[in-house]
């Protein structure tokens, strides 16, 4: 590759993508005696998210092996867990507001209050 070309490919290709990698937002969070922990996260609007949710089995696990999940409904978006680390990314919503997330697997009998808030600033 030709000195001027290697150059041009740096700014075209790893640039962008370098400064893509510094805008992703991480989150470390644990999913277990049916709580999520945190219960509230803080984003800000339209940031790259990715959630890194270490999993416990509580009482249930479901047939396909998740222990639990990490679901905003609101957001169309459903994460299953497994036992252990488990890591996502999704987008944060473009409008500010507080989104709810909840456990859709049915880990136990305190599964229902299993739920967080998700604050989009
Ligand atoms: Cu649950």
């Amino acid at each position: 590759m030709k000195p001027l070309k290697r150059i041009a490919w740096m700014i075209v290709v790893l640039f962008p993508l370098t400064a893509l990698a510094q805008q992703v937002h991480l989150i470390e969070m644990k999913a277990e005696d049916q709580h999520f922990i945190p219960e509230t996260i803080t984003v800000k609007a339209g940031e790259v998210v990715k959630l890194k949710i270490t999993a416990k089995k509580d009482e249930e696990i479901s047939k396909e092996g998740y222990v639990h999940s990490f679901a905003i409904k609101k957001l169309g978006l459903e994460f299953k867990l497994k036992e252990g680390p488990n890591q996502f990314t999704f987008v944060a919503p473009d409008k500010p507001g507080t989104y709810k997330f909840e456990c859709t697997v049915d880990c136990g009998t305190k599964h229902d209050y299993m739920t967080g808030r998700l604050e989009v600033e």
